[in-house]
């Protein structure tokens, strides 16, 4: 009798289902944690000819939104949670390659860090793998930075944009603390601020003083880009 020995009764055979349901057992799996899964799930989206960004938004982003909403109901706990965002972050190295590869030219370089007292990171990671992608060199500070730290990666890397993802809403105003701390040291002009995370909206990003916006990563690179732009236009008629 022929018999699959390489699955296990519980296992499911990823490859033979059909997108829909290959994308709605990502979601679960994420749900569960299921790093492996994950990682298995976006090699095959890819070699069925999905986009990078597409697998991103559809399997991943989606998954964690899920997860989110039943953390948010205390349906999921810290742990379990903490399970989902390695599984998120096991597919997002899959797609690490393909987001930040890039023909483009060296547009300008980002200090990039999650505010002092939150320890979230998958957006700012995405968000630094897609600058990479457009041509910037990024210099990723990691999570709970401090004025002081981003003060000395500013002096040290001397960037054209500082950007800072926050996650929570009682982390947020931090960046208001790291925009007034530019000020008071007469900074403020050296660097594009660009913030962003999911509390964070525009209104909010106007009245702390920031440059840019990021709704998502991809937008998060369309305002950088802007704002270059706008920076490269200054530099050069400061110069004739
Ligand atoms: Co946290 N958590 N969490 N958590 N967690 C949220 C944010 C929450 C909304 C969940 C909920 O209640 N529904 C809630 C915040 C509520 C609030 O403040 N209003 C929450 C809470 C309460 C907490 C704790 C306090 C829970 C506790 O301990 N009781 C705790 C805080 C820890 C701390 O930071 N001090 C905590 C802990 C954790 C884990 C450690 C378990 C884990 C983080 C793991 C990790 O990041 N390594 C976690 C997770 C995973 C989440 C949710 C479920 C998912 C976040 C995520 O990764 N989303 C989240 C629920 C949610 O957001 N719906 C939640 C996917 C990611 C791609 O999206 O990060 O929004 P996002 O990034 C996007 C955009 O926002 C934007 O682009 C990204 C890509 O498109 N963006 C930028 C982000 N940064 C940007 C910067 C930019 C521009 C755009 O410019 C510089």
């Amino acid at each position: 009798m022929a018999d699959d020995t390489s699955l296990t009764e519980d296992q499911i055979d990823l490859a033979a289902l059909n997108d829909d349901d290959l994308v709605a057992q990502m979601h679960d799996d994420i749900y569960d944690g299921l790093a492996d899964e994950i990682s298995e799930g976006v090699r095959i989206l890819l070699d069925r000819g999905w986009e990078a960004q597409k697998v991103l938004n559809t399997a991943l982003v989606e998954g964690m939104r899920i997860v989110g909403v039943d953390f948010r109901d205390g349906i999921l706990f810290v742990p379990e949670v903490l399970m989902s965002a390695n599984a998120m972050k096991a597919g997002m190295a899959v797609l690490q390659p393909l987001l930040s590869a890039s023909n483009a030219p060296r547009i300008g370089k980002i200090v990039i860090g999650t505010v002092k007292g939150d320890i979230h990171d998958i957006g700012k990671n995405l968000v630094a793998m897609m600058m990479e992608g457009a041509g910037f060199e990024v210099v990723d500070l990691g999570i709970n930075q401090s004025v002081d730290d981003y003060l000395a990666a500013l002096e040290e890397h001397k960037p054209d944009i500082l950007g800072m993802s926050a996650l929570l809403t009682t982390t947020m105003p931090y960046m208001k603390a790291v925009i007034d701390a530019l000020t008071e040291k007469g900074l403020r002009s050296d660097y594009i601020v660009l913030v962003g995370g999911a509390p964070v909206n525009q209104e909010f990003a106007d009245a702390i003083g920031a440059d840019g916006y990021g709704r998502d990563a991809a937008t998060a690179v369309e305002i950088a880009l802007e704002q270059m732009s706008h920076r490269q236009g200054s530099i050069i008629a400061a110069d004739v």
